[in-house]
């Protein structure tokens, strides 16, 4: 149903309540064992980086200790940390991967 308004009542923008949802960082950690070979293939196959993108970040985390796959929602950041922990220990690899708040 159409809802008339008194021509002189101001109408005021709401203001906007929604906010965005938070965003976290899923970052892979460095190890002594994993093989480079297996890191660059969980990030195509988890993240959808082309091999030389995924080379980049493997051999950034291999120097640095840490580096960041990608940014997501919570549920979405925690189903891909489950699914490179889980595929990980399947292949008998340490390699970890935490998320965090970005
Ligand atoms: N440091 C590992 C090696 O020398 C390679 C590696 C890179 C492991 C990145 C984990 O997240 C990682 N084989």
């Amino acid at each position: 149903m159409a809802t008339r308004h008194d021509p002189s009542t101001i109408l005021e923008k709401q203001e906007q309540r929604v906010k965005p949802p938070p965003m976290y960082q899923v970052v892979l950690l460095n190890d002594d064992y994993t093989p480079m070979e297996f890191v660059v293939s969980v990030l195509q196959k988890f993240f959808g980086m082309g091999r030389e993108k995924a080379t980049q970040v493997m051999l950034k985390v291999h120097r640095e200790g840490r580096g960041v796959c990608g940014v997501f929602p919570r549920d979405v950041a925690s189903t891909k940390v489950e699914q490179v922990c889980s595929y990980s220990r399947q292949h008998q690899h340490p390699l970890q991967c935490v998320m965090e708040e970005a």
